[in-house]
C-alpha cells in the first residue's frame, strides 16, 4: 500500500458559480503543505503545476454562467486526469466542483481502456445532479453528476465515452437537494446518503456497503470530496455553506477507511475559496483529510479486507 506515486493537479477553476475566490485553491493547498504530507507518509510526489482551459471564445447564455470556460475546463481536465492515471494517483486541486466534469470524464476514459469499472464517491452537501435546463442558479457546479451520467442538455460539453451507470456512484453528506434534483434522483438507483441516515448508522455502514461493490467488481475508484460536505462551522472556506455537515472525525473516518479499503484510484479536492478561510483553517483541514486518504492514522490496526 505505502509508496503510491501521487500527482498533483492544480485546477484553478473559478466558472462553476459567480463568486470568486476558489481560484485561489491550489495554492493554498500547496501553501498548507499537501505535497510535504504525502511525501512524509512514504509517498512519492510530483506537482505537475496548474491546468489551464483549452481555448474558448466567451458567449453570452441567458441563464447558464460561463459556459464555454467550464466546457474548455472539461476538455483540458480530462486530458490531464487520464495522463496522470497512467503514471499514478491524481489529486486534483481545485477550483471549483464544475471541475469534474473533466476529472471524471479523464477516468472514465482511463478505466474504459483499462477494462475496468469506473465507481465515483460524491462527498458533497449536495446532489449536484442538476442538467443545464433543471438549473435555477445556472451555476455549472451544480451539474457534474448530471452530466457523467449522461443527463440530457449537456450538448456543447465533450462526449461521454459511455454514461456513467448510477448503481457505480454513491453521495454521501446530502443536506441540499435542490426539488428538480431530488425527482430526478429519486428515479435512480444513486445511493444517496443523506446526514439523517449519517446521524442514525454512522458514516462507516453506507460507506462499507458502497466500498465492497467496488471491489467486487474490481472497480477503480473516484473520490470527489466538497469542501462543503463539511460543517461549516469547521471549514468556512466555502461560498455555499450548509449548517449540520459533517465533523472533522466523520471526515477523517471515511479518509482512513479509503484508505484501507486500496481502492481510491483519484481525488478531487474542490469548492475550497481561500479568500473566505479563517487563518488557513480549511485548507489545512483537507490536507489532513488527504492525509488520512493516503494512510496517516494514529496506531497501526489490523486492515479490513474488501
Ligand atoms: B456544489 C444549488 F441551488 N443546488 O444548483 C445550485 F442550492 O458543488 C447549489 O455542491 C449547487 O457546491 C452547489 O446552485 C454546488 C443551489
Ligand atoms: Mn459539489
Ligand atoms: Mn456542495
Ligand atoms: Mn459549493
Amino acid at each position: 500500500m505505502s509508496g503510491q506515486n501521487c500527482i498533483l493537479l492544480g485546477a484553478p477553476l473559478d466558472s462553476g458559480k459567480r463568486r470568486l475566490g476558489c481560484l485561489m485553491g491550489p495554492d493554498a493547498y500547496r501553501t498548507a503543505g499537501l505535497a510535504g504530507a504525502l511525501t512524509d507518509l512514504g509517498h512519492s510526489v510530483t506537482d505537475r503545476g496548474n491546468v489551464a482551459p483549452a481555448p474558448f471564445t466567451p458567449g453570452q447564455h441567458p441563464k447558464l454562467h460561463a459556459l464555454e470556460e467550464t466546457i474548455a475546463w472539461t476538455h483540458s481536465l480530462a486530458e490531464a486526469t487520464q495522463a496522470a492515471l497512467q503514471d499514478g494517483t491524481p489529486i486534483i486541486m481545485g477550483g471549483d466542483h464544475a471541475l469534474a466534469s473533466g476529472t471524471v470524464l479523464g477516468a472514465m476514459r482511463h478505466a474504459q481502456a483499462q477494462e475496468r469499472p469506473l465507481f465515483v464517491l460524491w462527498l458533497d452537501a449536495h446532489s449536484d445532479f442538476h442538467t443545464p435546463e433543471s438549473t435555477d442558479s445556472g451555476n455549472l457546479h451544480g451539474t457534474p453528476l448530471g452530466y457523467v451520467t449522461g443527463r440530457e442538455g449537456f450538448d456543447a460539453f465533450p462526449d461521454l465515452p459511455y454514461p456513467l451507470p448510477h448503481d457505480n456512484i454513491a453521495i454521501i453528506g446530502l443536506r441540499s437537494v435542490d426539488a428538480a434534483e431530488r425527482a430526478a434522483l429519486q428515479e435512480t438507483t444513486i445511493q444517496r446518503v443523506d446526514m439523517r441516515e449519517i446521524d442514525e448508522t454512522g458514516i462507516a455502514t453506507p460507506l462499507n456497503t458502497f466500498l465492497e461493490k467496488v471491489a467486487a467488481a474490481n472497480g477503480m475508484l473516484h473520490v470527489s470530496l466538497d469542501v462543503d460536505f463539511l460543517d461549516p462551522s469547521v471549514a468556512p472556506a466555502v461560498g455555499t455553506t450548509v449548517p449540520g455537515g459533517a465533523t472533522v472525525r466523520e471526515g477523517h473516518l471515511v479518509m482512513e477507511m479509503l484508505h484501507d479499503s486500496g481502492l481510491m484510484t483519484s481525488l478531487d479536492l474542490v469548492e475550497l475559496n481561500p479568500f473566505l478561510d479563517e487563518r488557513g483553517r480549511t485548507a489545512q483541514l483537507m490536507v489532513d483529510l488527504a492525509a488520512s486518504a493516503f494512510g496517516r492514522r494514529v496506531f497501526d490496526r489490523p486492515t479490513r479486507a474488501y
